[in-house]
């Protein structure tokens, strides 16, 4: 016996003022991604040789310039965009409203953390990246303004279980809507997560930044970054998938094949996100290798979720593209709508996502981490991951949702699939060009141009990477452009509904699968997880050794 799913009981309609915060979070979300890529065409033409930093106003130095860029594009777009996007799934789902005053302090932490950070970034008092590793020092606007986008997110998921409480006193007993489900567990997951940033930051750098205390402890700061700092990554996933699972298979004429397997996915990344951070500490040293080892052990883990999104999706697609007429063994992929620009741009991200998984198990992997890490190969691997699978994807995303918000049509479909195309030829080139420039040693986080020990043989690849990041540079400003147009002067429709999937099979009403939905369990497995494989990291390593003077080098 299946539970009814009533995703929307009474019909839906947000009040006018919720859906005006969700729209300006949205485009707070695309004007940072905006301000970052603009950063980033100055980074990739500095591998073809290119410095056109200096033309930038108020760009002193690489430094600062690719500062603005990961903050903007990382952090202020990542957190608007989830913050905005999930916050509507989760009240479809629920079919109830928003809490107006969390609402709104949402909106205002959000925007008045991105103001700070971004004083202290554009006035050169920040230029140590969005990894903002110490000994290298900021000024303390920039770590409150982070903090406070991070006190964005949390404020989020206030929200959400706010709703869920309400919706389950009225619904006693049955299963939650998957939208929800999935959107709530995203918060769920990061809650714990960000708990490592929020303490390096406000225990540590914040105090230090303001002279409070003297020294900080450069590894355990690190140690807490990558606590937080290698989830935050499906952070910026996980809202992707809530559409790649509850929107695209709809969008492509599909169904989800079950309910059950995206609660599953969903459950397996609030376990397995967190407790893999020293992936990112291989080369650190304090830390010994049979832990670094089992972090690698539950990397490996961590792609299974992925992995098995990858046949959930492909499975709609397919499902799809055969109703549409699709035939064969693979080409019934032709038949799947390209001329949707939501859809075709999101299948794209999909493409390059496979790529940025690939090269993801090749970080993972202990011994081969020591070839690539620290050099451009890693632009390349999360270039096709955060800055494809997830930016392209947002991009999708906003082709539906821009308009659902303004009720207006989408200015022009034609230039929206065109964007999605060039995007995705521009990053396969500049990940080609920086992940074979990787291999033979170009850096990253380095102003090539002025490097002494520049080699020839990264001309090729380096010139690939001002290409491909130049195409990117000018496809986002086309979707940009659509986006404003369609704000602006998009035909005026009446409002629509968000494109929601069937699911063949649906979430049972009795069985083991009730208890998925209870999330406490999960929670208690990865407060498992993460005592092993962080405990004895931190039993022997503490108290903090608190002796590292601040440095400011740009
Ligand atoms: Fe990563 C470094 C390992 C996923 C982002 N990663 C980074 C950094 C970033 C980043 C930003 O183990 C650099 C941080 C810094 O500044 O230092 N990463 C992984 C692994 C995965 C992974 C194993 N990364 C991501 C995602 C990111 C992201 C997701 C952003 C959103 N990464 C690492 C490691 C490092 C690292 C090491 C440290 C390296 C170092 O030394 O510094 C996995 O989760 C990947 C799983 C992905 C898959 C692919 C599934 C495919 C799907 C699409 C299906 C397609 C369909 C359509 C259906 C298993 C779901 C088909 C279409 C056709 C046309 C056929
Ligand atoms: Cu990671």
């Amino acid at each position: 016996m299946s539970a009814p799913i009533v995703h929307d009981p009474r019909g839906f309609a947000l009040p006018d003022s919720q859906r005006a915060i969700i729209r300006w979070t949205i485009y707070l979300g695309f004007s940072a991604l905006a301000i970052g890529v603009i950063n980033g065409l100055g980074q990739a033409l500095n591998y073809a040789g290119v410095d056109i930093l200096r033309f930038f106003p108020g760009m002193r130095t690489y430094y600062q310039g690719l500062t603005v860029h990961g903050v903007f594009n990382a952090l202020v777009f990542t957190f608007s965009f989830s913050n905005g996007f999930l916050l509507l799934t989760t009240a479809r789902g629920l079919g109830r409203k928003c809490n107006d005053a969390l609402l709104a302090a949402m909106f205002v932490t959000l925007v008045l953390g991105g103001l700070l950070a971004s004083f202290a970034m554009f006035t050169g008092r920040a230029s140590v990246l969005f990894t903002f590793y110490p000994p290298l020092q900021a000024h303390w606007t920039y770590y409150l303004g982070l903090a406070l986008a991070v006190v964005s997110t949390w404020i989020t998921s206030a929200t959400q279980l706010v709703m869920l409480r309400g919706w389950r006193g009225e619904n006693p007993g049955a299963r939650v809507p998957l939208l929800a489900f999935l959107s709530i567990a995203t918060y769920v997951m990061w809650d714990i997560a960000s708990v490592g940033i929020a303490v390096e930051v406000v225990f540590f750098l914040l105090p230090w930044s303001l002279g409070l205390i003297s020294g900080v402890d450069p590894l355990f700061s690190r140690t807490l970054f990558w606590f937080t700092g290698h989830p935050i990554v499906y952070f910026w996933l996980l809202p992707i998938y809530v559409s790649w699972y509850a929107m695209v298979p709809k969008q492509a004429g599909g169904k989800l094949f079950s309910d059950t397997y995206a609660r599953v996915v969903f459950l397996m990344f609030i376990v397995l996100s967190i407790p893999v951070g020293f992936h990112h500490q291989f080369t650190d040293p304090g830390i010994s290798n049979q832990w670094k080892f089992a972090h690698a052990v539950l990397t490996f883990a961590v792609f299974f979720p992925s992995l098995a999104t990858a046949f959930s999706v492909m499975y709609a697609l397919e499902m799809g593209a055969r109703r549409r007429g699709g035939r064969g063994l693979a080409a019934w992929f032709l038949k799947v709508p390209w001329t949707d620009p939501s859809l075709c741009a999101q299948i794209l991200a999909m493409f390059a996502f496979m790529l940025g998984g690939i090269t993801g198990l090749m970080n993972a992997s202990f011994n081969m981490n020591q070839v690539v890490h620290n050099t451009a190969f890693i632009p390349g691997h999360f270039h096709l991951t955060v800055g494809t699978a997830v930016a392209l994807s947002a991009m999708g995303i906003a082709y539906w949702l821009v308009p659902y918000l303004t009720n207006r049509k989408l200015w022009s479909e034609r230039v929206a699939v065109v964007q999605g195309w060039l995007y995705f030829v521009g990053v396969l080139i500049f990940s080609r060009g920086m992940i074979s420039g990787g291999l033979m040693g170009m850096p990253r986080r380095t102003l090539i141009v002025a490097a002494p020990y520049h080699k020839p043989d990264w001309n090729l690849a380096a010139a690939l990477s001002g290409v491909g990041g130049t195409l990117m540079f000018i496809s986002a400003m086309m979707c940009f452009f659509v986006l404003a147009m369609t704000a602006l002067l998009g035909e005026k429709t009446e409002p629509g509904d968000l494109p929601l999937t069937e699911t063949i099979e649906g979430p049972p009403a009795t069985g083991w699968t009730v208890g998925l939905d209870r999330l406490r369990y999960s929670v208690a497995a990865v407060l498992f997880l993460i005592a092993l494989a962080y405990g004895p990291f931190l039993l022997h390593h503490l108290p903090p050794k608190l002796q590292s003077p601040g440095y400011t080098f740009f």
